[in-house]
């Protein structure tokens, strides 16, 4: 379903058996790469999302070097573990292409965490798109357009939802303004790959 131009949402995408199985895959992959609490850079305050990576790269940042991506992980040094078959079966149908993501970050929200209204312009080349895959709570989804004081609506997005930011809507500001509580999950899971 697309939302705008470039922006396309797809309700339900995930069958249980599918997210179970990348549950399964990121619970794996952060025994070996454990969630981290990025800074911000300058203020070095904390971020209240939970944060690892999967692929080759991982998006990471501090007070002292700011958003970078990188091969290894901030404390352990190791590099990430591999972007699980599952996961990257849907991005190749999601995306249509060959290639494969560099980057899948991780972020974990609790009850009480949010991310503030971003652009996602750390990589290289914008004619790649960067797909979401949303797992347990539900969280809103804000975004706007290529200016940060641009109108905003928002979307929920639920368990087995995916969305995909791809041409005019590759650059525009979002954000996670709330997570829903649920009898069901105890946080959010929300996965993004990229291109680097
Ligand atoms: C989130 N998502 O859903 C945050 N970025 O937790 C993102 O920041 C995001 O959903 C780029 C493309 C899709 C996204
Ligand atoms: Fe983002």
């Amino acid at each position: 379903m697309q939302i705008k131009e470039g922006l396309d949402y797809y309700p339900e995408l995930l069958a249980t058996e599918q997210l179970a199985a990348i549950e399964k895959d990121i619970k794996l992959a952060l025994k070996q790469a454990p969630l981290f609490t990025p800074t911000m850079p300058k203020t070095g305050k904390e971020f209240s999302v939970l944060m690892s990576n999967i692929g080759k790269l991982g998006w990471v940042s501090d007070q002292q070097n700011g958003y970078r991506y990188q091969e290894f992980h901030p404390i352990t040094k190791k590099p990430w573990p591999e972007i699980s078959k599952n996961i990257l079966q849907i991005w190749h149908e999601v995306t249509g292409l060959a290639d494969e993501p560099d980057c899948c970050l991780i972020n974990i929200y609790q009850q009480n965490a949010k991310m503030g209204l971003h652009v996602d312009n750390d990589e290289q080349d914008f004619s790649y798109p960067v797909l979401s895959i949303s797992l347990g709570n539900t969280g809103l989804f804000r975004f706007g357009g290529l200016k940060r004081d641009d109108p905003t609506k928002s979307i929920k997005l639920a368990h087995g939802d995916v969305l995909k930011l791809a041409g005019k809507s590759r650059l525009i500001y979002h954000g996670i303004d709330r997570i829903y509580p649920s009898q069901n999950f105890q946080q959010r899971i929300n996965l993004t790959m990229r291109k680097v």
